[in-house]
């Protein structure tokens, strides 16, 4: 595998018009979940991406493992758990601007994860093990889980990417920072929004922040700064890159890991800094253009178009 990730995925229902949920009538089901978006983003661009996860034996989890499957993500180290649910949220696009989540994950079968349903030489095996900081908020099973993913990829060489995915709804503040921190200390390559580095280290400026993280023990930090791009930071090279523009946003929700899956496609084919940066910005980019987490993740055609046209405009 190229990219081996752990995360819970949950059915997802968006109203079919926009304003307040109390008056929809009808929703459209999708689903969503941070790590399976990357790995669907991956594998829409040709590379070998595993999830690792739990699903409920109901109609969502079954939706699930035929949809993501279907994307050509491995999903045989996924369980059904036969006496939890699978997770449900929703999303209100109030406008695009405001966008709120709801979730209904407590108890799900993903919380359900522990140190158990880690397989060492599936994860041992890969070349990146990518994790959020939303699978360490679902239970202290989950947490252990994620603690243990990383021990085993440290001591088999693969390279930790860790996305901090800050999500306030799941946990206290101050769990939360402690534990962002001590993954982000762990993580080879960390992908932070501005706000996510600020909420670790009380810093806002950019190339401070970029520099706390690698004071911090990390080789590369890229730090998000949606529109306007990304900072990329490591001893080596510090750069910002520009973002793409987009006319209208429609959904921003998943764009972070549209991020992640075009960096990374990036880094896997050793494309240089700057490069990688740009194919996660212009991911990012298409991702908010369409309605749903995993809808606007381009095709390799797709992404290369996108990419061209912009600097053919620019030169
Ligand atoms: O990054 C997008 C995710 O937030 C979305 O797909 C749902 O995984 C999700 C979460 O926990 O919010």
């Amino acid at each position: 595998m190229d990219v081996v990730t752990i995360g819970e995925t949950m059915a997802l229902f968006t109203p079919d018009m926009s304003g307040m949920m109390r008056y929809a009538k009808s929703f459209s089901m999708k689903l969503g979940g941070a790590e399976s978006n990357v790995a669907i983003g991956l594998s829409r661009l040709g590379h070998r991406t595993g999830w690792i996860s739990k699903v409920g034996n109901d109609e969502f989890g079954k939706a699930m493992l035929s949809f993501i499957s279907g994307e050509g993500v491995d999903v045989s180290r996924v369980k059904v758990d036969p006496s939890a649910p699978t997770g449900i949220y929703f999303k209100e696009l109030r406008r695009a601007d405001d966008v709120r989540v709801t979730y209904y994950r407590k108890g799900s079968a993903a919380s359900t994860l522990s140190k158990l349903d880690l397989d060492e030489e599936y994860i041992a095996k890969a070349k990146y093990l990518h994790i959020t900081g939303i699978t360490p908020a679902l239970s202290e099973s989950c947490a252990e889980m994620i603690d243990e993913a990383v021990n085993i990829a440290k001591r088999s060489g693969v390279k930790v990417v860790f996305d901090p995915n800050l999500r306030k709804k799941l946990w206290n503040e101050e769990k939360a920072r402690e534990t962002l921190s001590e993954l982000a200390a762990k993580a080879d390559i960390v992908l932070p929004g501005i706000a996510e580095g600020e909420f670790i280290f009380g810093e806002s400026d950019p190339e401070k922040l970029g520099q706390l993280f690698l004071n911090h023990g990390v080789s590369i930090v890229v730090l998000k700064l949606g529109a306007e791009g990304a900072w990329y930071f490591s001893k080596e090279k510090n750069v910002k890159v520009a973002g793409f523009p987009v006319e209208r946003v429609i959904d921003p929700v998943g764009a972070g890991d549209g991020f992640a899956a075009g960096f990374l496609s990036g880094l896997l084919d050793s494309l240089s800094p700057e490069q990688a940066v740009e194919r996660g910005n212009a991911v990012g980019a298409l991702v908010t253009m369409v309605n749903g987490d995993v809808e606007g993740l381009p095709e390799r055609d797709e992404i290369e178009a996108f990419i061209n046209r912009k600097n053919d405009d620019v030169h």
